[in-house]
């Protein structure tokens, strides 16, 4: 018997307006057979948080592109655990700050927020999937 498809939620958060990346991966995460829900662009973290309750995702995969991801992305994780999902991977990747901060410092400030896991904008996305994958058999093995 086939495994139901895993959801996920993707979508560009704040006033952030910047499309293409999205498209991409929307295209490829339901190519890797994830069953993809997309938000789009200018996003709020409530239709986040929406979007994973009603579709009972298992992970969020959160983009920003245009220099205001700490501001935008802060909190989220926190709103996660009032709605009662505990356990929802959230993952983000984009231009996360403006400038040209070392990839480290951004990955630390953005993982203290609470997000599992945090690329860059030149981040190959079968790792990504890869990624994914283990992340939610741990969920997986831990419940
Ligand atoms: C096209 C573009 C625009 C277009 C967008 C049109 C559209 N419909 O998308 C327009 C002209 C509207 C625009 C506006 C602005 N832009 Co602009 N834009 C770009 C540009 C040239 C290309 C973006 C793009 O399409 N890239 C191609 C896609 C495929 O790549 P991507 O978006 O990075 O996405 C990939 C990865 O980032 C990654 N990824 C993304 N999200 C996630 C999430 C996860 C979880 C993972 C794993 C991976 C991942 O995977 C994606 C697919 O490979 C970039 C510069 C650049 N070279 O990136 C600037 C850029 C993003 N823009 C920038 C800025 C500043 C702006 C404006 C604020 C400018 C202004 N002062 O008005 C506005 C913001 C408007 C808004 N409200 O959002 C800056 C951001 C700087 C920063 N973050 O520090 C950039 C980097 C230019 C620069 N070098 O300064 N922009």
């Amino acid at each position: 018997m086939n495994t139901p498809p895993i959801n996920i939620v993707l979508g560009v958060i704040g006033f952030d307006c910047h499309s293409v990346g999205n498209k991409i991966l929307e295209a490829f995460f339901t190519e890797q057979g994830f069953k993809v829900t997309n938000l789009g662009v200018m996003v709020s973290q409530e239709e986040f948080l929406q979007a994973a309750i009603e579709t009972g995702a298992k992970a969020i995969l959160v983009s920003s592109l245009y220099g205001h991801g700490e501001i935008d992305c802060v909190g989220l994780r926190e709103k996660c655990r009032e709605q009662g999902l505990d356990d929802i991977l959230l993952y983000v990747g984009g231009n996360l700050v403006v400038g040209k901060t070392p990839f480290e410092q951004v990955e630390a400030k953005f993982k203290a927020m609470g997000y599992d896991r945090v690329f860059g904008p030149d981040c190959d996305l079968a790792t990504v999937a890869r990624l994914l994958r283990e992340d939610l058999a741990a969920r997986q093995r831990a419940d």
